[in-house]
């Protein structure tokens, strides 16, 4: 597919998450592309989970869908972190008001050896992925950049031993203690395919990549300093240097972790441009946390989005108020919920733009 793209006209999010001055704070929402939206629901009915995002029309379709209602200032590709898994060979299922669930989960360290293909050509076998990246792309006609997406490996780990969500993680946990050679084993299989995977998003057109570690709180800071934080530094420092390696641009990175206060400061010494933090941090102790050269995105308590017009409002005022407009990426603290009133995201949306303005450039 042809790569040349139109110009962007909203690059508000990649100053920001540069560290460069905006005349107002960029915003998007976690999940934006999703089950909230009626249109959303109704094109699920006619398509299963998994054929949206092989199909690059549907995934295209579907990632549009908040653009048009919202003035958001970027698009997320439609797709699912557990397409990794599913590249390795496992298989998963999207189980209506269950979730994934991968019905073959791994059980014992021999599992890799027996369940996962272990030297997978990314490119080819998510090439559908990188098809509906550039095909978005031209349909986006560069009215916003595109952010392309991974889970981190931890978080996939995660998924790949319990076999769906889990409220401990304790199946995964009991590796790290059990088998802790095996776990970095695993962990190292991922970050591989994970590199490659974001690198060839980028050159499928992807102007900005997060890195979605949602499982980290489950860690605490010692068992995070071992098993995740060694392997989202290096997802973000060996994909920056293929792509300056590859001459290709070196795009923004994101790094979302969740319950994780104890992560911000490593995190803010390493190559991610953007920490997105969740709702349970004050943003004023996240940013002495960051320090002041890295960007912070979010944080607002998906449940916000519950309260009356008025509430929002308010909090979001305060929200932007604490955070201040540099260097900061409106955002929910984690995705937005199933059941909320699409309304009330165009609410948001929208305090962002009006509480957000930098007269003085
Ligand atoms: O708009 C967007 O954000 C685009 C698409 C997107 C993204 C970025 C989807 C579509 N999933 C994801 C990431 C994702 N998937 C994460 C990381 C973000 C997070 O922490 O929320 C995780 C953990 C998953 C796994 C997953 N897939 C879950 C969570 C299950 C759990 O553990 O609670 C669920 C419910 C899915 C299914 C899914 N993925 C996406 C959608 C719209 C849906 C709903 C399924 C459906 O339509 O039936």
């Amino acid at each position: 597919m042809n790569k040349e793209f139109a110009e962007l006209k909203n690059d508000l999010i990649i100053r920001a998450a540069r560290g460069e001055r905006t005349e107002r704070t960029p915003v998007w929402v976690m999940r934006q592309a999703g089950r909230y939206l009626q249109e959303f629901r109704q094109f699920r009915q006619k398509h299963d989970f998994f054929e949206i995002c092989r199909t690059p029309e549907l995934a295209a379709e579907v990632t549009l869908m908040p653009i048009r209602r919202f003035d958001l200032d970027a698009a997320i590709i439609f797709s699912d972190i557990l397409v990794i898994p599913q590249a390795l060979g496992m298989e998963v299922q999207m189980v209506a008001s269950v979730g994934p669930v991968l019905p073959k989960p791994l059980v014992i360290p021999q599992n890799i050896n027996d369940f996962l293909k272990q030297d997978i050509d990314v490119e080819k076998e998510l090439s559908y992925v990188m098809e509906a990246i550039t095909l978005t792309r031209h349909k986006l006609e560069g009215k916003v950049p595109l952010i392309g997406f991974s889970g981190a490996p931890f978080t996939l780990m995660g998924y790949m031993i319990e076999g769906g969500g889990s409220k401990t993680l304790s199946k995964t946990k009991k590796w790290l203690y059990e088998y802790p050679e095996e776990s970095v084993r695993l962990l190292k299989l991922l970050t591989d395919v994970v590199i490659k995977y974001l690198v060839s998003q980028v050159k499928a057109g992807a102007q900005l990549l997060q890195v979605f570690e949602s499982s980290a709180g489950f860690l605490g800071p010692k068992l995070f300093n071992q098993f995740s934080l060694p392997f989202i530094q290096q997802i973000s420092s060996s994909v920056k240097q293929s792509l300056t390696d590859l001459n290709l641009p070196t795009v923004p990175m994101i790094i979302f972790v969740k319950d994780c206060h104890f992560a911000i400061e490593s995190l803010s010494h390493s190559q991610y441009d953007v920490i997105g933090i969740d709702w349970t941090i004050e943003p004023s102790r996240g940013r002495q946390l960051a320090g002041q050269s890295v960007t912070l995105q979010g944080n607002l308590d998906p449940c916000a989005l519950y309260a009356d017009s008025q509430q929002i409002e308010g909090l979001v005022k305060d929200m932007i108020e604490s955070f201040g407009t540099n260097r900061y990426i409106a955002n929910l603290g984690h995705g937005i919920y199933p059941d909320v009133n699409p309304d009330n995201l165009a609410v948001f949306v929208n305090a962002v733009h009006k509480y957000s303005q930098n007269t003085d450039i």
